[in-house]
């Protein structure tokens, strides 16, 4: 079965020195360029939003970051604003192997509503796509990496485990924010949605 390395926002906003830096995010740029070696196409994803995006803490008055929020979809964590479309932040860092990825997928670039997963925005409903292009490519067996563990890798895992591909978790390619023990939370979702950690 055709393999794709599935990389989750590997962006300066998530690396040490960015907007919503993740301890330990340039330690992953390494292990998930060698990976890249072991998969018959690699996917990039890209948080990508607009300046009054609605999951910045800033576009809330009186909100501080890392708080929460109830929007029209669901709970949301109010984030420090980061990934903003076209600044320095919402690039991916430099060290990164870009050249090897087949595709670039953005995320999060509606106003009104965040997306962590790369299939499905925050409601769970809207797709962003990535499924029909790696059904169509024949791509059923999907390794995560990238930033962070307990967000955005976490709930790509878990949308692909749901819609049949086989997917795995490559812990040493990712690390964690692990707000208020999300990232144990985080693992035990994945198990059981059948997403392998490894
Ligand atoms: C992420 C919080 C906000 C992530 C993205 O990539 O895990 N986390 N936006
Ligand atoms: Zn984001």
């Amino acid at each position: 079965m055709p393999k794709a390395l599935i990389v989750i926002d590997m962006q300066n906003d998530f690396c040490p020195g960015g907007a919503l830096a993740v301890s330990g995010g340039n330690e992953i740029l390494h292990p998930i360029n060698a990976l890249m070696d072991e998969v018959d196409a690699v996917i990039l994803t890209q948080d990508w939003h607009p300046a009054d995006h609605s999951s910045f803490a800033r576009n809330h008055p009186g909100a501080e970051p890392f708080s929460m929020t109830e929007m029209p979809y669901g709970p949301q964590v109010l984030w420090p604003a980061h990934c903003v479309i076209g600044s320095e932040g919402a690039a991916f860092h430099s060290a990164l192997n870009i050249d090897r990825a087949d595709l670039v997928i953005r995320k999060g670039f509606r106003s009104e509503i965040d997306s962590y997963s790369a299939f499905f925005e925050n409601d769970h409903k809207t797709p962003t796509g990535l499924a029909g292009y790696l059904r169509e490519r024949d791509l059923l067996d999907l390794t995560f990496v990238g930033l962070a563990h307990d967000f955005c890798v976490a709930w790509s895992a878990i949308d692909a485990a749901g819609l049949g591909f086989t997917a795995s978790v490559a812990e040493a390619a990712t690390r964690a924010i692990d707000l208020d023990d999300s990232l144990a939370k985080a693992r035990k979702d994945m198990r059981d949605a059948g997403v392998t950690l490894r």
